[in-house]
This record gives C-alpha cells, sequence and structure tokens, in this order.
C-alpha cells in the first residue's frame, strides 16, 4: 500500500491538507460527495513520469462540493488544489486554494474568496472581515493571468520565499477559511427564484478556471486532450446536476 500522496509531497502542501481538513471538521458534520467512480484516485503517464491525482470530496447543509485534490507528477512537481462550492441557495463566495510546487520550492501560492455576485462584489459582511484582516504582506507578490478577474481585490497570489512566508501564508488561509466557515453557518437560505444570478455567478467562476492552461496542460500530457476536458468540466470546474 503507498503512503497518503501528502506524506510525499512539498510540507507545506501537506501542511495545508491537513489544515483545511481540521478547520472543516471544526465547523460541518461533512458528509461525502460521490465524485464519478473512475476519477477519485487517478494514475497516467506524462513523458515518462507519473502523475498521479488523489480526491477528497464533501458536502454540508451550505456546500455542495468541498473538494480537496492532491497531485503529483513524478517527483517534480506537487499540487494542491481546493474549491469550496456553495449551494445555489445560498448568496455565499467561493473559497479556492491553489499551492503548485517542486523540488523544494512552491512557486505559486494562491487563495482567495471569490464573489459570484452579478457586480463581482463580495457581500458587504464579508467585506468588512476580510478589511479588519491582519495585512498579509509578502515579498514576491505575482501577477494574475488575465483569466483571473473572477478574484476578488482580496486575493493572495504569491511565491513564498522563506519558511516564515509559509508560515505566513498558512495562518493567513486559517484566517480566511475560519471567516468563510462562520459566515457560512450564519447565513440563511435564499429562495428558489433567487438562485438564478449565483448560478450564473459559480458558472462564470468555472469557465474563467477552465482556462486556466497551466493546469490544462498536466492534465492533457498525462491523459490527453479528450480526458483533461472531462476532468476540468466534471471534477474540477463543474456545475450542479442539472444546470449547464
Ligand atoms: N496551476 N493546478 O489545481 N487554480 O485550481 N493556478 C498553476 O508557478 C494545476 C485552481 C491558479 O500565472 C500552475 O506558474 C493542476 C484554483 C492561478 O498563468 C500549474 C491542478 C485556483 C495560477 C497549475 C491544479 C487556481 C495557477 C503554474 C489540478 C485559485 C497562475 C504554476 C490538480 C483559487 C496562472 C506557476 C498563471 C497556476 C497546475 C489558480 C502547473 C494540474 C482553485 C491563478
Amino acid at each position: 500500500m503507498q503512503k497518503p500522496l501528502r506524506q510525499q509531497q512539498h510540507p507545506l502542501i501537506r501542511q495545508l491538507a491537513d489544515q483545511l481538513e481540521a478547520v472543516w471538521q471544526r465547523y460541518f458534520d461533512l458528509e461525502p460527495y460521490h465524485l464519478p467512480a473512475d476519477l477519485g484516485y487517478v494514475e497516467g503517464r506524462l513523458e515518462g513520469e507519473r502523475l498521479t491525482i488523489e480526491n477528497r470530496c464533501y458536502q454540508t447543509p451550505q456546500f455542495r462540493k468541498i473538494h480537496l485534490e492532491l497531485a503529483r507528477l513524478g517527483n517534480g512537481l506537487d499540487v494542491l488544489h481546493c474549491v469550496m462550492f456553495p449551494r445555489p441557495n445560498y448568496a455565499l463566495p467561493i473559497f479556492g486554494t491553489d499551492l503548485v510546487g517542486g523540488h523544494g520550492q512552491i512557486s505559486a501560492a494562491i487563495a482567495d474568496l471569490s464573489p459570484t455576485s452579478k457586480d463581482l462584489q463580495l457581500p458587504t459582511e464579508y467585506q468588512s472581515v476580510l478589511k479588519a484582516l491582519p495585512k498579509a504582506e509578502f515579498s514576491q507578490p505575482r501577477e494574475l493571468p488575465a483569466w483571473g478577474d473572477i478574484f476578488s481585490k482580496f486575493c493572495l497570489f504569491i511565491r513564498p520565499s522563506s519558511p516564515e512566508e509559509e508560515a505566513k501564508f498558512l495562518a493567513h488561509i486559517e484566517m480566511l477559511l475560519t471567516a468563510h466557515c462562520q459566515q457560512a453557518i450564519a447565513a440563511k437560505p435564499l429562495s428558489s427564484n433567487a438562485q438564478t444570478e449565483i448560478l450564473a455567478g459559480q458558472q462564470y467562476y468555472c469557465t474563467k478556471q477552465q482556462q486556466n492552461d497551466k493546469t490544462r496542460r498536466v492534465l492533457e500530457k498525462a491523459f490527453g486532450a479528450a480526458w483533461a476536458e472531462r476532468y476540468l468540466t466534471t471534477v474540477l470546474f463543474d456545475m450542479p446536476n442539472g444546470t449547464v
């Protein structure tokens, strides 16, 4: 039996994976969310190197899908991907985080609470909570790609440059996620006719994320273009049943 992927990955990935699950367990009774049967644990081959993907997926009354994915390509590329999709009767933003690294260095660390309302603004309660958080300053900020207009003005996108910055990134995400879980628990479900806008916002988010060529390229090389498209649209950035 292989060790769980996180034990072989960059320590920041392992720590973030453990931390995300600990915060979810603190706030929610997590129910399992079933991914398509063949897509929970997958292995493919990219130019002779093995790509291994391990998925964990949960749901709660507020969240349709809480997805944590760990991926490792050979010994050179480690990825943590996480998205919490709210149910369409909750006007909540989408929490997302991505860590990409390899050879002992994380090159991309991203975390955001992304708005899904028509005006692309976070709910006012979120804005006040996020403004009150300690400012997260990092020495190597990174620039968002063109498709990144889905992210809020609070989005953090950096290359952590030291163990201190890695710890600061972890601490920041813990605050962000804790605030999100507290807001979600306090949120009231909406009536069905208010859900169209929320679905449209989630659809826009998914469409933009599917334009991340860096993710698509890794998946295409290991599994082919058709598989990558299916994975991007059914596992990574899918819409609720019955909506397109
Ligand atoms: N992503 N990422 O999740 N991506 O999934 N990711 C990269 O140093 C994967 C999300 C985001 O600069 C890179 O440049 C794979 C979520 C942004 O053009 C690689 C998987 C968010 C960038 C991968 C995965 C998100 C980025 C390049 C499936 C945010 C910068 C690394 C397991 C909430 C894009 C680098 C740019 C980068 C790969 C953001 C290789 C395979 C949820 C903004």
